[in-house]
């Protein structure tokens, strides 16, 4: 495959909002990103995405977007942007921005005016749909709890929402529509932004017969991706929005793509693909329940480490995907990952040598560089995130009791990630003087940047030689990944392998000492990472013991 300007890059996700408030409103904001580019840095950071920072009502938290040219106030101006982009070039640092172009907020211009004149050119940027016998066109629930159809006020017609009803799909069908789109992507282009992480991309290309699916649950509604799922097609559109925009400037894209035929890999990443890459979300979706949160299956040790394997295998032969342990939508992964034996610094730097040197391009969420875990939730309305709340009232509605229902959400509820980033040991983590708009997690006096960064041995060191190691070796990027120890239930290992470097990777993810597994083929391999500051006796492998060996 061609070398790629982001083919040995590592990327960093910030969630603004969450992230460092400068004027004691509470919120994050840009000048706080500015401020901490440094601290970027020195993390080794190459590309950093931003949530969304577009103008919007924050009903999905800046995924719902009503201006797509407007910095949303609460984080800053455009000028405060223009001067991000400016020193984060200075560093010889890329940024990206979020694209939510599957729908956008009902407070956007062009839903306004759609709803103004529901039979005018404007309607047909959206789904506007006659009902069935005084029903929703179809029995579809959106992503969020409810019907994905909502009525048009003042008509017999509905419009489509795969998520809230304040998000109304946009109808790619309509070619005015995808052209100021375009026109959009570029002008964010030509100011010097470096690409996109593009949101539910998979969702634009519908099933336009809109059938009724089997209901798959008491509110006699089917999960509305089943739709998407039939639909054909969304290649052509992926190919045609790539033409007119990202290609032209040699952009970097990360699709976030759930329910592709997995026969479409190829066409997704491979040379030529609609995206540079994708996310890798196989483990997350190990816990997708059947019904939602309540019934998540737990992590269990050995279909996860089946699963990355899998997916190393299967993408190594088209190019490279976007390796994650957590995200916005996520759950912490210290949390979620690791046996509740290995929840410590050890355990958490284990799971970051497993996870940033696989085969793919690595993404670091805000916070995990620093082992940030999972919140304790006392009620219900600590949470401010809308999937959440529903997901609370699904798990009441299957018959859990309250308690139950909370458990559920306090182990799965994207406010996990949202918690604000832990700065320092001072009120709210350091992360701002005001009241912060969600709270901080109580193990801010333990778990802090200001803690490590300094400390050879802390986790946000281990990261940032983990990141170094990919630069400093070019087998992390291009070498072969073999599973070792297959048939081991204890032990995640793995090697890499390219003409001039085999790399082994050997962890012990329970808590039982045990002879090293691997003796005889790291034998006169030096060792460049171990989360253990003891290193006189490699005979054994400790609990949750990582180590990397290189020749
Ligand atoms: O997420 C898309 C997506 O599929 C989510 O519905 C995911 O399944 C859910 O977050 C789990 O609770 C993207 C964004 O990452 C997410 O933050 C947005 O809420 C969503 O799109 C709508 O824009
Ligand atoms: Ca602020």
């Amino acid at each position: 495959m061609e070398r790629k300007w982001w083919h040995d890059k590592v990327a960093y996700q910030i969630y603004p909002k969450s992230f460092l408030d400068t004027n004691g409103d509470g919120i994050g904001d840009l000048r706080g990103i500015i401020s901490k580019l440094d601290y970027l840095k020195s993390l080794g950071i190459d590309i950093i995405w931003l949530s969304p920072i577009y103008k919007s009502p924050f009903v999905d938290q800046g995924y719902d977007i009503s201006d797509y040219y407007a910095i949303a106030e609460e984080f800053g101006t455009m000028e405060e942007f223009d001067e991000l982009l400016a020193e984060a070039k200075k560093r010889d640092m890329h940024i990206i921005m979020d694209l939510v172009i599957n729908h956008c907020s009902d407070k956007h211009e062009w839903f306004q005016k759609a709803l103004k004149d529901p039979d005018g050119e404007y309607a047909d940027y959206f789904y506007f749909r006659k009902g069935k016998n005084g029903n929703p066109p179809s029995n579809y629930r959106s992503y969020f709890g409810g019907s994905c159809w909502e009525k048009v006020p003042g008509t017999d017609k509905y419009y489509l929402h795969m998520f809230a009803k304040e998000q109304p799909d946009l109808n790619w069908e309509c070619e005015e529509m995808r052209q100021e789109l375009y026109d959009m992507i570029n002008w964010w282009l030509d100011k010097g932004l470096s690409g996109f992480r593009i949101d539910a991309i998979i969702n634009i290309k519908k099933n336009l017969d809109f059938p009724d699916f089997e209901p798959d649950a008491e509110d006699g509604l089917a999960a509305c991706y089943k739709m998407v799922e039939s639909a054909e097609g969304v290649g052509e559109l992926l190919e045609e929005l790539k033409n007119n925009t990202f290609k032209k400037y040699d952009a970097f894209t990360v699709g976030e793509v759930f329910n592709m035929k997995p026969e479409e890999l190829p066409e997704f990443i491979g040379e030529n693909g609609h995206f540079s890459t994708i996310f890798d979300f196989c483990a997350q979706c190990l816990s997708d329940g059947e019904h939602g949160w309540y019934d998540a299956p737990k992590i269990d040790f050995d279909k996860w480490r089946k699963a990355i394997l899998g997916s190393q295998l299967e993408t190594e032969k088209y190019g490279f995907k976007a390796n994650i342990i957590e995200n916005h939508d996520e759950p912490r992964g210290a949390s979620r990952f690791l046996p509740k034996h290995a929840q410590n610094p050890a355990g958490i730097k284990m799971l970051g040598t497993v996870s940033v040197l696989l085969r793919g391009i690595p993404f670091i969420y805000q916070g995990q560089e620093i082992g940030m875990q999972n919140a304790k939730w006392n009620s219900i309305d600590e949470y401010d995130d809308i999937s959440t709340k529903d997901q609370y009232k699904a798990a009441l509605a299957a018959g859990l009791s309250k308690e139950q229902a909370l458990a559920a959400c306090g182990r799965m509820s994207r406010d996990n990630a949202r918690t604000p980033m832990q700065w320092d040991d001072s009120a709210n983590a350091g992360f701002t003087t005001g009241t912060p708009w969600i709270k901080v997690n109580d193990n801010y006096d333990k778990i802090n940047a200001k803690s490590q960064v300094d400390d050879p041995d802390s986790i946000f060191s281990c990261y940032k030689k983990l990141v170094q190691l990919r630069k400093d070796y070019p087998v992390f990027v291009d070498g072969k990944f073999t599973l070792l120890l297959e048939d081991d239930d204890n032990i995640f290992a793995y090697s890499r392998k390219n003409e001039e470097k085999t790399m082994i990777v050997v962890c012990n993810f329970f808590d039982k000492e045990i002879p090293m597994p691997l003796a005889k083929e790291c034998e006169g391999m030096e060792v460049l990472i171990s989360n253990y500051k003891d290193t006189s006796d490699m005979s054994v492998l400790r609990p949750y013991e990582a180590r990397m060996y290189i020749r």
